[in-house]
């Protein structure tokens, strides 16, 4: 082994339903590894303002716009290839990215609507694949009790009992690299799994090619 070889930074997912305490955990998530001094970025998916396909997703999704189920879907994918350049070279150049939704939530909302799932995960294929992803698995009724949702598209209780149930598909086919979590856990007690999974991650696949979405 080189003992100056580039290494790699961890590419880190955060998936779940709405107000399964995704941003919260992975912001948690950024300022510890920030604060261990290793070099981090945010990002969301969607993308809403840098592009006018993350434009047109977010009127989409305030429901100032309406678009057949097929059209914003492959928008949404749209958003995350337009994202892959950049992406990789910040990971190649050390950086980890930690990633508030991915592809799985791509997949996750279409199907819910009841279009096919090869179908939804086909414009996935050739995008890097994240090392981690950490499932924050919410029951229903708990969520139900954090308040009413707030306007947009999605954010309705029914809606969201089918998001649900095609994460738990998904991470069934996906548990390799999957980490399903108690999103009812206490917010710290939560960090810390995530941060102690994270940690060992880094060193794990400092050294190991990026991969891509098959
Ligand atoms: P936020 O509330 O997290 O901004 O999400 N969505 C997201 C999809 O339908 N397809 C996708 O590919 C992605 C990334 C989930 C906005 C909503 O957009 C949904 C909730």
């Amino acid at each position: 082994k080189i003992s100056n070889a580039m290494q790699r930074g961890a590419f880190i997912v955060f998936e779940g339903c709405d107000r399964s305490g995704k941003t919260t955990q992975s912001r948690l998530l950024v300022e510890k590894l920030q604060a261990n001094g290793v070099s981090t970025v945010h990002l969301n998916f969607p993308e809403r303002k840098s592009s006018q396909i993350g434009q047109v997703i977010n009127s989409y999704l305030t429901n100032s716009q309406d678009l057949p189920d097929e059209v914003i879907h492959l928008m949404f994918s749209a958003n995350r290839w337009e994202h892959l350049n950049r992406m990789r070279k910040q990971l190649e150049a050390g950086t980890t990215l930690v990633v508030d939704r991915y592809s799985y939530s791509g997949v996750a909302y279409t199907v819910a609507k009841g279009l096919d799932l090869n179908w939804c995960y086909a414009p996935e294929r050739g995008l890097l694949k994240p090392d981690a992803v950490f499932y924050l698995k919410t029951e229903l009724d708990e969520l139900a009790k954090r308040g009413s949702y707030g306007t947009e598209r999605y954010e309705k209780l029914e809606f969201q009992r089918k998001v649900s149930s095609v994460f738990d598909c998904l991470y069934e086919r996906e548990s390799s690299y999957w980490h399903r979590l108690n999103a009812s856990d206490k917010v710290e007690d939560l960090h810390q799994q995530i941060a102690q999974i994270s940690e060992k991650l880094l060193e794990q696949v400092a050294t190991q090619p990026l991969d891509k979405l098959t």
